[in-house]
């Protein structure tokens, strides 16, 4: 056993104290709530134990330690992911059991805490899992938001928002460090001094405001290690004595402000994915995170080594998109300003301690300060950006004598704006995109320029997600099969030994568990429908899912446009032979993105029409589940049998959702984008089913144009039909406005963005034919069967543990650590 404090008997002890300590009461007298508090607070009582090994270890060995800066971490819920990396899952379920408590159960009472809005904030999520469960030091260093992402609702077919208050019962998991506490400024103006005695200039921030950030700390778990590494939260608060001193100057206003300033900072979670809003807030956001983190990070360093000029010898900031990219000049100022050094050598050692991760090539998702907003909120950290600037275009022209254009591409500050990825590539020593077709269009389209001048720095690693969370948790079932079929549990580490279920790809009794398998739970996500959507789905029909934020990029609304063909199809050939399909859809639209909430509710309107026609005797359904997020997710991959990975190629920089369809068995209907292309690669194409436009298709229309989606629309009668439904009132009771954009955004050019901007129109039809070979495919069930086994048999290399190890062997270099712990095991 993991630990003996796990054993039943001092566990349930340690419950039943805990439920009278907290709330007074006996196990019965408590709220399953109060249930949840009880077991987690004995959870982390084990965990504390190993989380300070760790850090003892860390003083020991003094590793070399990341620090991976993301605004976003969406991390999912923790107690029964903390039970599964300490290898004490069963014990307790066991021991729980014997109290009459169900830990299914008590893990539902976890609030998601979904400080994160998709992809990126669950990779920095299994990133953490993964680095923990090697063994490396790390830091996960992120905001506190009171708010995550909204909850989301349905009403009559739409979304509705509503604050997800996470933090109202309490995070058991969490630890308040008051006395890491960092003063973060903003605003005012700087003053330049001369200073006799050192000989130095000296720059002052005066009249600002500022604001305390106050650290709360996560126990990141590594699997049966017994190493606990930290997600660092910060929260914000006004500062106290400031605001009385002003107070007593009659600066009542300026303390009332600062008072504000740090309730609204880490007051809400931006709900936009793949989109750049340029609202002030977030900049004070970025500011405020990765100036704590910073300051945190070199005090920490300071404490046991004296030498800056090493700094990165022992520590590496990596920075999760560009919204930590503020952190290259708050490093600089601390350095320059604060410990004195000059800009030589601050740069030496900035341009050695960061490294960029680029997630997108999304040209609405690229961050652009305008130069006065940001230079009045941090006046300092742009004198510094101007002077990064300065000499990096010095370079630019000697490089390129002449070639003012290239000066204009690449500056940092151009046109009014601060460009945060040039920032990014410009001081960090390595920058990255999250799978090799992205790399790829990086290199030699987007980042052109930056490759040309400097390709040393451009490396791909490509996604993973973490198999602890996604099968072992999410999917227990075929967890444990995987198990006995191997006869050794130790793919929970080491993925690439899934390999070792290709043998029984042939095997007819294997096939049929795996099957098994599946259809429990599809049964179980199909009670999950009935509950949460009173629809009834047949667990028999094909499972065809797509669930991921919605983006037109992403494309839902070609998968509905299918289910609406198909819909047409079975009225007009009611004798056709159609295997039943349920189509099902999650997914959250940024409050503010009109289009795809129109989407959401074409999806929901096509679900009313078809589920209710019982003419068609239930061939065809169509679910929307409400609020997807971490926790119903595990619930839906496990039951999939279709995973929907179906973007305009070039536009989903990797996706991570395919990888876990991938490992639960589910092939990929998709376009070659992302890391489908690895996907496939790994399964072999006989396993996955590809369609549509290449990347280069893609991007040859969009440079040279040539594609006219009203030609398709008038040629081609079942398209004719089905974008006309989208106006003729078939799927709005009549309401002939209602989709009247949809319509418009496939026909006409709108604006700045061309007719049918994602191709959709184009890859209808070989869409169309390979949800026919899907079906084709399906009804030959051990055919399917073999398909579906072999997906899950290659996944090894989609493992965040190889992620990991790959940003550890070429960027980051860390030590391994081994936690030395005392346990009572034999
Ligand atoms: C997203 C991409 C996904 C990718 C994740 C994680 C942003 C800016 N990018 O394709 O859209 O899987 O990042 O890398 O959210």
């Amino acid at each position: 056993m993991y630990n003996p404090r796990f054993e039943k008997k001092a566990f349930k002890k340690e419950v039943e104290h805990n439920v009278k300590t907290l709330y007074r009461k006996t196990i019965d007298e408590a709220t399953p709530q109060q249930l949840f508090q009880a077991v987690s607070y004995a959870v982390k009582e084990v965990i504390i134990d190993d989380w300070i090994a760790t850090q003892d270890q860390f003083k020991k060995d003094d590793p070399k330690t990341v620090y991976y800066m993301s605004m976003e971490f969406l991390m999912g819920r923790a107690l029964g992911n903390n039970l599964i990396n300490m290898t004490a899952y069963r014990e307790v379920k066991e021991a729980l059991d014997e109290m009459g408590i169900d830990l299914n159960a008590i893990e539902d009472q976890e609030p998601d805490p979904a400080l994160g809005n998709g992809g990126l904030g669950r990779l920095a999520a299994c990133f953490l899992d993964s680095l923990a469960t090697l063994g490396y030091a790390a830091y996960g260093c992120g905001i506190r938001y009171r708010y995550g992402m909204f909850k989301q609702k349905i009403e009559n077919g739409y979304q509705v928002e509503t604050p997800d208050d996470w933090l109202k019962e309490g995070n058991p998991f969490e630890l308040r460090r008051e006395e890491y506490a960092k003063e973060v400024r903003f605003g005012g103006n700087i003053r330049v001094e001369y200073d006799d005695a050192t000989n130095r200039t000296k720059f002052v921030q005066e009249n600002y405001e500022s604001v305390l950030a106050i650290p709360y700390d996560m126990p990141v778990v590594g699997y049966g290690n017994h190493h606990v590494n930290t997600l660092r939260i910060w929260d914000a608060q006004a500062i106290t004595n400031f605001q009385l001193d002003s107070f007593d100057r009659g600066d009542y206003h300026k303390a009332v402000e600062q008072e504000n300033l740090a309730k609204t900072i880490v007051e809400v979670l931006y709900p936009n994915d793949n989109h750049y809003a340029g609202k002030e807030l977030r900049l004070k956001q970025q500011y405020f995170f990765v100036s704590a983190s910073i300051q945190a990070a070199i005090s920490k360093y300071k404490k046991s080594h004296d030498d800056l000029h090493k700094l990165p010898e022992k520590v590496v900031f990596q920075m999760n998109d560009t919204h930590p990219t503020v952190a290259v000049a708050e490093l600089m100022r601390i350095l320059l300003d604060e410990e004195g050094l000059g800009w030589n050598e601050a740069w030496d050692i900035t341009t050695h301690c960061c490294a960029y991760t680029n997630h997108t090539i999304m040209a609405e998702a690229l961050e652009k300060w305008p130069i006065d907003l940001f230079s009045k909120l941090l006046p300092r950290v742009y004198q510094i950006i101007q002077e990064i600037d300065r000499r990096f275009l010095i370079q630019v022209r000697e490089m390129y004598p002449g070639n003012e254009e290239k000066v204009r591409k690449m500056a940092i500050l151009y046109n009014g704006q601060v460009r945060m990825a040039h920032l990014a590539i410009v001081a960090g020593f390595s920058v990255n995109g999250v799978a090799r077709l992205h790399t790829e269009i990086l290199k030699h389209q987007e980042l052109k320029d930056f490759y040309e001048m400097m390709p040393e720095k451009f490396n791909n690693k490509t996604n993973g997600i973490t198999q602890r969370r996604f099968l072992m948790h999410g999917n227990p079932l075929l967890a444990d099969w995987v198990t006995e079929k191997l006869g050794t549990k130790n793919w929970i580490t080491d993925l690439s030994l899934m390999s070792g279920l290709k043998k029984y790809a042939d095997d007819p009794k294997a096939l049929a568990e795996f099957m098994d398998i599946k259809y429990r739970n599809k049964e179980r996500l199909a009670a999950y429908i009935l509950k949460h959507n009173g629809i009834e789905v047949d667990p028999r029909s094909i499972f065809d899912v797509q669930v991921k934020r919605l983006h037109e990029y992403k494309r839902q609304l070609l998968n509905i446009l299918h289910v609406m063909y198909l819909y047409n199809q079975i009225k007009e050939h009611p004798e056709m032979s159609f295997y039943p399909r349920t189509f099902i859809f999650g997914a959250k639209a940024s409050a503010g993105y009109i289009r795809a909430k129109e989407i959401i509710k074409l999806i929901n309107s096509v679900g009313d029409v078809v589920n209710n026609d019982r003419s068609i005797n239930g061939k065809l359904k169509v679910v929307f589940i409400e609020d997807y997020r971490v926790s119903n997710a595990e619930i839906i991959f496990a039951a999939a049998d279709v995973s929907e990975q179906i973007s305009t190629a070039s536009k989903e920089a990797s996706g991570t959702g395919n990888m876990k369809f991938m490992l639960n068995g589910a092939p990929t209907l998709g376009t070659m984008d992302g890391a489908n292309v690895e996907i496939v690669e790994e399964v072999g194409a006989e396993n996955a089913f590809i369609f549509g436009l290449s990347s280069e298709e893609v991007i040859n229309y969009e440079n040279y144009g040539g594609y006219h989606p009203q030609d398709i629309y008038h040629n081609d009668q079942d398209i004719h039909k089905v974008v006309d439904q989208l106006v003729d009132g078939t799927y709005s009771n009549g309401d002939t406005e209602m989709y009247r954009d949809l319509y418009n955004s496939l026909l006409t050019n709108q604006g700045g963005s061309r007719a049918d901007m994602y191709f959709i129109l184009k890859d209808f039809r070989s869409y169309a034919e390979a949800q026919k070979k899907v079906e084709e495919a399906y009804k030959d069930t051990e055919g399917w069967a073999k398909k579906a086994l072999l997906n899950t048999a290659c996944c090894g290399k989609f493992t965040s543990d190889r992620t990991i190890q790959e940003y550890v062997d070429d960027i980051w270099h860390l030590d391994k650590i081994k936690v030395e712990v005392e346990t009572e095991e034999e």
